[in-house]
This record gives C-alpha cells, sequence and structure tokens, in this order.
C-alpha cells in the first residue's frame, strides 16, 4: 500500500514538474535548475512560478481610441471598433485608423479650448478624403470632422 502510494506521489511530482518546465522554460543545472519566464510572463517574487502580465492593466490606452485592449494569458490583442473604422493590425497588438477625412494644413486659434479648422471651401468635401495618419505625415495639422490635432513631429 506504502509503496503505491508513493509511486502516485512521484507521478504527481512528474506530471506537476513536466507542466511547469514546459510552460516555464526551465532548465536542468547541476543540482538545480533555472527558469526564465517566457515573453509576456513575469517572475512571481522569487519563485520559479511565471505570471502572466497584464499588458492592458500597465496601460489601459495601449490600443488607442480606436479599441480595447483584452488580456490574454502570454499576450493581449486589441479589439478594434472597425464600425467606426479602425481595424486591428496584422499582429492584433494595434488598431489601425482607417478613417476617412479631410486634412486641415492649419488649425484656427482655439476658443474655450476647442480646436477649430477652417471650414473647407465649398467643393473640396468630395474627393479628398485621407486617413488621419496620411494627413498629419504629409502637411497636415490638424484632421477630420472633430478637427482632431496630429501629433507634433516626433511623437
Ligand atoms: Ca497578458
Amino acid at each position: 500500500m506504502q509503496v503505491t502510494k508513493n509511486l502516485k506521489n512521484v507521478e504527481i511530482t512528474l506530471n506537476f514538474a513536466h507542466e511547469l518546465y514546459s510552460r516555464y522554460d526551465c532548465k536542468n543545472l547541476v543540482g538545480s535548475h533555472l527558469c526564465v519566464c517566457p515573453e509576456g510572463f513575469r517572475k512571481v517574487g522569487y519563485s520559479d512560478d511565471c505570471e502572466d502580465v497584464d499588458e492592458c492593466g500597465e496601460d489601459a490606452a495601449r490600443c488607442g481610441e480606436g479599441g480595447r485592449c483584452i488580456n490574454t494569458q502570454g499576450g493581449f490583442r486589441c479589439e478594434c471598433r472597425r464600425a467606426a473604422g479602425f481595424e486591428p493590425s496584422p499582429d492584433g497588438r494595434r488598431c489601425l485608423d482607417r478613417r476617412l477625412g479631410r486634412c486641415h494644413r492649419e488649425v484656427l486659434p482655439s476658443s474655450f479650448g476647442l480646436e477649430r479648422c477652417p471650414a473647407s471651401p465649398e467643393g473640396e468635401r468630395s474627393g479628398a478624403e485621407v486617413t488621419k495618419s496620411d494627413c498629419c505625415c504629409a502637411l497636415g495639422a490638424a484632421w477630420g470632422e472633430r478637427c482632431e490635432l496630429c501629433p507634433a513631429k516626433g511623437e
């Protein structure tokens, strides 16, 4: 009886070790072992355990205004507001702004803290719609219906 019980314990220990080793990149050293957490995980204190990094908790605005950050084991993804014109990037870690709007080369002095863009001349409304990044990478100062300011150069 005693032998069976011990064997079971050994088995459990081995199973646990196997899970630990495959999940946490552990390496056997002489008389010891070393665990390095895989990407997206970090060590829990001084233990050999690794826990998921909550990327969304660290930076809730990670996906930008176009989406919501969803934490996953070993990573995160962005749930993008497609209906509003935002698409996930190929790696799913950003929301790309695919909205189209007019590009403004200048911004009028702000009033009551609101940026104002000059009204476009009649007829310019059609055909001249671009994405915000195309606008801001060119000569734009602000973009779109709501006169969203372009980031300062180098941002
Ligand atoms: Ca994560």
